[in-house]
């Protein structure tokens, strides 16, 4: 009996997976009440209301058989002669008129009675699965906490927040159809800020590594981080950042550790920083990584201290060097009184400067 039960849902799941069948909803949040054109302008609010569902989930979900009604007069079951499907991670725009031609330019999925209104000034929305379970719920509250447009729909920022709180709503600016503004049936059009991203200079920079650095402002949305680089301006290389997430509205320091450069070789990098307003890139940036060659640091001049002279750039004061170790790139030398053992011309590093008399400033 067992066997037989088990063959039975197995072919079921089997079928459902062939044929496709939507997923129920499984609770509330499963669909979102993501915009609502309570007062069109275009046209009369009787021709030109509409609401638009959002499906966050990866499976399809049929809502036909399900209930739209507020909170006193408004109640009606979805009844679509068949499935009513909104995709997944898609829209559904369900409306009082569903003729194009007369609505105010919107494609309406499902058309409701009109007798359905959305009221103007406060009015609630209210969407309950085919076993009665609310799945979701708006109280718009003319104007108190939630938007109050009149020919602009009022839509949610994004799909993830709590669309109960009224300051998560915002007023539509996309025209559509006869002109009033609204995202009937797409992704919402919030316009987010971008981050700011500035790349900063190279530190820590070795024969074979370096750290990279950067400025990033979230600029109030929550904004990943990365630092690319490479021998040219195509990069090629993606290192996440420290920290890899930037939230708020300030200036945040970020870098990224890299490993494993060649020695005496240029790199491009440059930081990128991505929120829902899009991806901003910091500017082109370079650093060379040093000569593998060991620093000399034996047979100074009696003069020096051990140790002392050990920063890339100081000038030496070429006293006492044995012949060849004088080869840092860059360190000047002042030119006078090298060991006997070098011969004019020999002291040819590039950046290196000659310099009058006065040894050991
Ligand atoms: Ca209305
Ligand atoms: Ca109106
Ligand atoms: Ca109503
Ligand atoms: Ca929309």
């Amino acid at each position: 009996m067992k066997r037989i039960i088990m063959t039975v849902l197995l072919t079921m799941s089997l079928l459902f997976t062939i044929l496709g069948t939507p997923a129920l909803a499984q609770g509330p949040g499963d669909v979102i009440i993501n915009e609502i054109m309570q007062n069109p302008s275009a046209v009369y609010d009787s021709a030109g209301e509409w609401f638009e569902l959002y499906n966050p989930n990866a499976q399809a979900i049929d809502i036909d058989g399900w209930t739209i009604q507020d909170n006193d007069v408004d109640s009606h079951i979805i009844d679509n002669g068949g499935p009513l499907v909104i995709p997944a991670g898609g829209y559904l725009v369900l409306g009082i008129n569903g003729d194009s031609a007369t609505n105010g330019g919107v494609s309406v999925d499902y058309q409701y009675p009109s007798d359905f209104f959305l009221g103007n000034s406060s009015d609630e929305l209210v969407l309950l699965d085919d076993s009665l379970v609310e799945i979701d719920r708006v109280e718009y509250d003319n104007g108190a906490t939630f938007p109050d447009p009149t020919g602009r729909s009022m839509a949610l920022r994004d799909p993830s927040l709590d669309n109960s709180i009224g300051a998560h709503w915002y007023t539509s600016s996309t025209p559509y159809g006869d002109g009033d503004s609204g995202t009937p049936g797409v992704i919402n059009d919030f316009p987010y800020d971008a981050p700011t991203a500035t790349t900063g200079a190279a530190t820590e920079v070795g024969t074979s590594s370096a750290t990279l650095n950067g400025t990033v402002n979230a600029n109030g949305y929550s904004t990943t981080v990365t630092f690319e680089y490479g021998l040219t301006t195509a990069y090629g290389t993606t290192m996440t950042a420290i920290p890899s997430l930037v939230t708020g509205s300030t200036y945040t320091a970020v870098s990224a550790s890299i490993l494993s450069l060649t020695p005496n070789t240029t790199y491009h990098y440059r930081v990128v920083a991505t929120n829902a307003g899009g991806t901003v890139y910091g500017a082109d940036m370079t650093f060379n990584t040093k000569s593998g060659k060991p620093a000399s640091g034996k047979a100074y001049g009696k003069d020096h201290a051990p140790g002392q002279n050990k920063d890339p750039g100081e000038p030496a004061d070429g006293k006492g060097y044995a012949p060849g170790q004088n080869k840092e790139s860059g360190e000047p030398a002042d030119g006078k009184a090298y060991g006997k053992d070098h011969a004019p011309g020999q002291n040819k590093e590039s950046g290196e400067k000659a310099e009058g008399k006065g040894v050991n400033k």
